[in-house]
């Protein structure tokens, strides 16, 4: 049996023993291999502790190494050692030359890391650690080196070619050609990019703030060349906000996208040479729904962020990974609330945090936001690192206040520009400018899991004193670890009983307590009456809530909080108890009926038109199946399923006139833009569809199939082929689906859409489907994007079938696991996730996802990312 992968930590950080200076880099593309050649120019790290030590090279397994030399000696094989991932040269100079070559074959890497194709073009991914797949290399974010860097390739199939930097130079020779890149900025081996093929690009030239100009350029297969405009739109914003809000100007002549179909993750920042999925790139009104033009507008943003916020200030270990990430998830937010929404921004990115990030850290895969240990460093690109790590970012900003924490911003970038820094760096930043004690705030960065604040409070009308008690309760987590008070800044306003807000400290009507220990009070002197509290305004800090509201109260709030998250919040809280309670009467065979209260809300809320329609429709919009399984002790996807069905049914009842004035009131007036104005019509109007089609009545049905023929943009469409292909009506759901992928079948992306439109169909049978699915065209198991699209939306958005009692889910996945594994293992660490969280469901459950577990466990060599999952998983 091969030996089992070993943990690495942090406490045993030690800085690299040798620099590199530059990095010079030659790739031969050929069909059947690539041949790299490098040469390093290497030095003894003066910090590093004085003995000399072995030079320490990453190279993976996979790679052919055809030469080794230092100052232009060649190695002889017992120059050096080779043991899993490193090779170690006992004895180097102080300074010296290293050359190499090795032999990779890119056309069959499936992994998609390092080089790889994609489609027919060549393109990398390095991030974290997919240089050693290239050549070897000190492939550590603290060794950073200037890249001079040569793509030779067949010029007539490969007419484009590309890497980080600026070219300086090319030339031809009998049917080949190559281009030499060079990126002055010293950068870690991750950043390194490279691309090859047949591409088309469109341009425009930037002109930053201190008047330098850049080419900006995106480049995709001809096909999509009309697809990258609105990614444009989106740099050119993105460039001129960084600019504005934190003075980050960009800093080469040219900046370029790059789309790619085979692909990972969302995209990659690569200085200078950005590497994107498709999925967040391409755009076009009839391809693309709203919410995919929104999310490529955040990554295309994100990416461009990380110029700052990774490239010239990068990470110092892999366990700093938030410095960069959390940092620039907070960074692109906020670029997103001020061009669209920021209410509606921060109820989706607290739905995505609450949903899914709660529920990791409260699986056996918790980890702090910076982590102490890991076994495979992609494991960590979780909703943690991202998410969690951006509230963290956040509640510095509020703890600080926009000006302060600017300053904060300014002095890290200017301390540690050209540097590999740490989490604790930016605190110090934050520290040095606000004078402020941050000791018990870095606790967030090590201590995993979600606290809980109890509140209570209390009112004394004869001294007009109102008071908050807030309790922190910080959980288990897998670590074991003791868990000490956090630093927690609580957003907080007071309705009177008009719904106005009170007067709170010198005229504010939100005050943010802090909260440093355990148990503590704070009074509010001169409340005339008892007030409704209006708490975690904004969710000032990634927590859970506790106190006792009425349903009154929560109705109060809905119709009355100045504060629009908590406005939004008051009504998910209502329906969420309202739901728990169904959920108990589904479980106890009691008849279901629905409290007025919420018909009442929702009735009134529907009805007011001076609200923006986009929280008309966030408001109207149930937690989702997954939220309420997250909230659940023990889940129960079939009572959950029932309950929430019954309620928006229930409502739909009750509401049906009101739904269907507005619905015909917000039909589309002009062409397709995905404007704010515009978005925000067709989500309520979609919203007002989707409760219709709730009631299974023809004239709905015809309603949605007329919007479904008739409208011009893929936001209508897919709305209403995903209500007819998951209504009753089978003969209709059929007839949409085959017609959708007829009109569609050449548009990759949308066919994608169409896979997980089936794939989250409730209706009974749903496995059968997947699987002839499986067997289909447009599916391809290579194609990260298409197992996500099929595979992942069936067991993460269809609970009712992939939690079928007979295990036959589970054991489904378990079988796309021991195969992805072999294939790609990111994608098959990832697939893992539902498994992962066995504990929540009932007995019978548990056993056969343990058992399905245990099987992968047992199927023969599990790549590190796998393995690390599933022993997590059942430890
Ligand atoms: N930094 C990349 C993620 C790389 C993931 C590697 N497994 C994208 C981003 O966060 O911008
Ligand atoms: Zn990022």
């Amino acid at each position: 049996m091969a030996e089992q992968p070993q943990a690495i930590y942090l406490k045993d950080y030690q800085v690299p023993a040798y620099l590199v200076d530059a990095t010079t880099l030659r790739f031969e593309l050929a069909d059947d291999q690539t041949r790299v050649r490098s040469t390093l120019t290497m030095r003894r790290n003066p910090d590093a502790p004085s003995a000399p030590a072995p030079l320490e090279l990453h190279g993976h397994e996979s790679l052919e190494l055809c030469r080794l030399a230092i100052d232009g000696q060649d190695l002889a094989a017992t120059d050096y050692q080779r043991e899993g991932e490193l090779l170690s040269i006992a004895e180097v100079p102080a300074s010296f030359v290293l050359e190499c070559t090795t032999r990779i074959h890119p056309q069959t890497n499936t992994a998609l890391e390092g080089l790889y194709l994609s489609g027919g073009m060549y393109c990398t991914q390095c991030e974290a650690e997919g240089f050693r797949r290239i050549t070897f290399y000190m492939d550590r974010p603290d060794v950073m080196s200037v890249f001079t860097t040569t793509v030779e390739a067949d010029k007539a199939r490969f007419p484009v070619l590309l890497s980080n930097g600026n070219p300086v130079d090319s030339g031809e020779q009998g049917g080949r050609h190559w281009v030499t890149w060079e990126d002055p900025f010293p950068k870690p081996a991750y950043l390194f990019a490279l691309v090859a093929g047949d591409l088309q690009h469109i341009e425009r030239p930037y002109k930053t703030a201190s008047g330098r100009e850049v080419a900006l350029r995106i480049f995709a297969e001809p096909k999509d060349l009309d697809k990258l405009d609105h990614a444009m739109d989106s740099l050119v914003n993105a460039m001129r906000w960084d600019e504005d809000v934190y003075g980050r100007e960009y800093d080469l002549d040219i900046y370029m996208i790059v789309a790619v179909d085979f692909f990972n993750m969302g995209a990659m920042e690569n200085k200078g040479l950005n590497i994107f999925n498709t999925s967040c790139v391409l755009a076009s009104p009839q391809t693309t729904t709203d919410a995919a033009y929104q999310r490529v507008e955040g990554v295309v943003a994100h990416e461009y962020f990380h110029n700052w916020s990774g490239n010239r200030v990068t990470c110092r270990d892999w366990f700093q990974l938030s410095l960069k990430e959390g940092f620039t998830v907070f960074r692109d937010a906020e670029f997103s609330a001020d061009i669209n929404s920021r209410t509606v921004k921060r109820i989706e990115d607290v739905t995505l945090l609450r949903t899914a990030q709660f529920a990791e850290d409260a699986g056996p895969m918790a980890h702090p936001v910076r982590p102490a240990s890991y076994i495979e460093i992609s494991n960590f690109y979780t909703l943690t690192v991202y998410e969690k790590g951006a509230e963290v970012v956040r509640m510095l900003h509020t703890l600080l206040g926009p000006e302060l924490f600017r300053q904060g911003s300014d002095l890290y970038f200017e301390r540690h520009d050209g540097q590999a820094v740490t989490t604790d760096d930016f605190v110090c930043a934050m520290e040095a400018v606000s004078g402020r004690d941050l000791t018990q705030f870095r606790r967030w960065y090590s201590q995993a899991g979600t606290p809980t604040l109890r509140v209570t409070d209390d009112y004394d009308a004869a001294t007009q004193r109102y008071r908050l008690h807030v309790e922190q309760l910080l959980p288990q987590t897998p670590d074991k670890l003791e868990k000490l008070p956090l630093h927690i800044p609580l957003s907080v306003g007071l309705l009177d009983e008009r719904g106005a807000d009170t007067e709170l400290d010198g005229g504010a009507t939100t005050v943010v307590l802090e909260l440093t220990e355990q148990r503590q009070s704070f009074a509010f002197e001169g409340i005339k009456a008892r007030p409704v509290p209006s708490l975690l305004r904004g969710f000032s800090a990634p927590v859970r809530l506790q106190y006792a509201y009425s349903r009154d109260a929560l109705v109060f709030l809905m119709r009355h909080d100045s504060d629009g998250f908590n406005r939004w919040d008051a009504g998910q809280q209502l329906a969420v108890e309202i739901m728990q309670g169904l959920m108990a009467d589904y479980r106890q065979g009691r008849a279901l009926q629905l409290d007025q209260a919420l018909v009442d809300a929702y009735a009134a809320v529907l009805d007011d038109e001076t609200l923006d329609p986009a929280m008309v429709a966030k408001v109207l919009s149930l937690p989702s199946e997954a939220y309420l399984s997250e909230l659940s002790e023990c889940i129960d996807v079939d009572a959950i399923h029932a309950a929430r069905n019954f309620v928006r049914a229930e409502l739909a009842r009750a509401l049906e006139p009101a739904l269907l004035r507005r619905y015909e009131a917000l039909a589309p007036r002009c062409d397709y833009a995905p404007s704010a104005d515009q978005v925000a019509q067709r989500s309520l109007r979609n919203l007002c569809l989707s409760y219709l089609m709730a009631l299974e009545a023809p004239a709905h049905l015809v309603r949605a199939r007329a919007q479904y023929d008739g409208c011009d943009n893929m936001t209508e469409r897919q709305a209403a082929l995903s209500l007819i292909a998951h209504s009753g009506f089978e003969v209709d759901a059929a007839a949409v689906l085959e017609d959708f992928y007829q009109r569609y079948e050449n548009e990759t992306l949308v066919v994608n859409q169409w896979l997980a439109v089936q794939a989250c169909d409730p209706k009974p049978g749903a496995l059968a489907r997947i699987q002839a699915l499986m067997e289909h065209a447009a599916f391809d198991l290579r194609n990260p994007n298409k197992v996500r699209s099929l595979i992942s939306t069936f067991c993460a958005m269809n609970a009712v079938n992939f939690h079928d009692a007979s295990g036959a889910g589970y054991a489904f996945l378990a079988d796309r696991i021991i195969e992805m594994n072999r294939l790609n293992p990111q994608v098959a660490s990832r697939l893992l996730t539902p498994l992962t969280r066995w504990r929540k469901y009932d007995e019978a459950r548990q056993a056969l996802m343990q058992a399905q577990l245990r099987r992968i466990q047992g199927s023969g060599e599990l790549s590190r990312d796998v393995y690390e999952v599933v022993s997590k998983s059942l430890n």
